[in-house]
C-alpha cells in the first residue's frame, strides 16, 4: 500500500489543530526573569504564599505594562477585548512563573501550580476592571495519545479507561476507538481489526485521509472514526475522554498528577474506591516526601500492576496545560496553551491559542 506523506493534506484536518500556534509567538517570554523573583521552600507558608502572589503579579504588570506599550500607544482607550486579552495572558503569566520554579526533582498535586485558585482570588486587586481565573493541568498525568501502537501498553490503557463503566460504551465501541487512533497515527494505510485509513475517511461527506502521523492535537480526535463529540467533550452524564488523554509529553504517566479515571485505568486492581484512597494519600502534606519514588503506590495494598505498566510510570512531569480566562464586565476571553518545563527549569511555550 502507498504510504501517505507525513502532514496533514486536508483542510477539513487542519480545522481543529489550526487555531492553535505552534511556534512560541507569545508575546512574551517566561523563564529565568521570574524564576528569580520567586522564592524557594514556599510550599504550604500562608504568608510567604501571599508574597509569592504579589511578586508575581507585580512581575506580570511590568512585563504586561512592557509588552503592551505599543498597543496604548497605538491607540488611546484600549477596547474591552484588548483589555481582557492581558488579563487572561497574566493569569497564564503567572501559572508559568510558577512552573518555573519546582522546589524539589518530583511533581505533586501539592504543588503550588495545582492551586491556582488563590492567585486566582486574589487577581481582581491587581486590575482596574476584571480579574482572571486560571488552573494549570498535568500532561504527564494522562495517556500519551501519540505512543499508541497496536497492542502496546498505552493502547491497553487507553482500552481500561474506556472500559469505565462511566462511559458508556461497548467492546465494539472501545476496540474501534483504540484501533482507529493506532490505524490514524501509524504510517501506513493497511486497516486493522475495527480500525480506519483512509479508505474509509474518503467515503465520508467531505472526504479526508488518514492522517497517518502523531497528533498535534487532542481536538484531532474528533476526526478519528468512533469518537462523538459526545465522547470527546463529555455529557452531563459521561465524562469528556479529553481531560484524560494527551497529546504532549514524552510517554511517561505521572502517578501523582493522573487523574483517579487514569488511576483506575492502569490496573483492573484498581477500583474507585482503591483510586479514591490513593489519591487521598498522595494530597496528604504528610506523605509528600514519599511521592518522590513511584513505589508509594506500586507498593500499596491491594494496588497490582503489571511490570510492563509500572515502566510507564513516573513521578516528574515536563509538559503542562495551562487555562487561563479573563473576565470583565460580563465578558471573558481564554487563552490555552501546552509549556515544556526543561531540566534547567526555564518554561517554554509550545503551542497555544486564544478563544
Ligand atoms: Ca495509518
Amino acid at each position: 500500500m502507498k504510504v501517505m506523506k507525513n502532514k496533514i493534506q486536508n483542510p477539513l484536518l487542519t480545522r481543529d489543530c489550526s487555531t492553535y500556534q505552534f511556534p512560541s509567538k507569545m508575546p512574551f517570554r517566561v523563564g529565568t526573569p521570574f524564576r528569580k523573583l520567586l522564592f524557594h521552600n514556599n510550599r504550604g507558608i500562608a504568608l510567604i504564599t501571599v508574597i509569592l502572589i504579589i511578586v508575581i503579579l507585580v512581575a506580570v504588570v511590568i512585563e504586561l505594562n512592557r509588552s503592551s506599550r505599543a498597543d496604548i500607544y497605538d491607540a488611546a482607550n484600549l477596547s474591552d477585548g484588548i483589555k481582557l486579552t492581558y488579563i487572561a495572558k497574566s493569569g497564564f503569566y503567572a501559572a508559568a512563573a510558577l512552573l518555573s520554579n519546582p522546589q524539589n526533582g518530583y511533581d505533586t498535586l501539592l504543588d503550588g501550580w495545582a492551586h491556582m485558585e488563590t492567585i486566582s482570588l486574589q487577581s481582581n486587586s491587581f486590575f482596574p476592571e476584571g480579574y482572571f481565573i486560571v488552573r494549570v493541568e498535568d500532561e504527564a498525568g494522562k495517556i500519551p495519545l501519540n505512543k499508541l501502537t497496536n497492542g502496546s501498553e498505552y493502547s491497553q490503557i487507553l482500552g481500561k479507561l474506556l472500559s469505565q463503566p462511566e462511559f458508556k460504551l461497548n467492546e465494539r465501541q472501545i476496540t474501534e476507538i483504540v484501533a482507529s487512533i493506532e490505524d490514524w497515527i501509524d504510517t501506513d494505510e493497511i486497516t486493522s481489526t475495527n480500525g480506519a485509513e483512509s479508505s474509509y475517511y474518503s467515503s465520508l461527506t467531505p472526504p479526508y485521509t488518514a492522517k497517518n502521523a502523531r497528533f498535534d492535537c487532542i481536538e484531532e480526535l474528533l476526526m478519528v472514526k468512533g469518537i462523538t463529540k459526545e465522547i470527546f467533550y463529555g455529557t452531563k452524564e459521561k465524562p469528556s475522554l479529553a481531560q484524560y488523554v494527551t497529546a504532549d509529553g514524552n510517554g511517561v504517566i505521572n502517578i501523582n498528577t493522573a487523574p483517579k479515571m487514569v488511576l483506575r485505568s492502569l490496573s483492573d486492581s484498581i477500583s474507585p474506591e482503591l483510586a479514591d484512597k490513593i489519591d487521598e494519600y498522595r494530597t496528604k502534606e504528610s506523605n509528600h516526601s514519599s511521592l518522590a519514588d513511584k513505589q508509594w503506590l506500586t507498593g500499596m495494598e491491594g494496588v497490582a500492576i503489571m511490570p510492563e505498566i509500572t515502566g510507564l510510570l513516573d513521578v516528574k512531569s515536563n509538559y503542562f496545560k495551562i487555562i487561563s480566562t479573563g473576565k470583565m464586565n460580563n465578558m471573558a476571553r481564554t487563552i490555552s496553551g501546552i509549556v515544556q518545563r526543561s531540566d534547567s527549569k526555564s518554561v517554554k511555550i509550545i503551542k497555544w491559542r486564544q478563544d
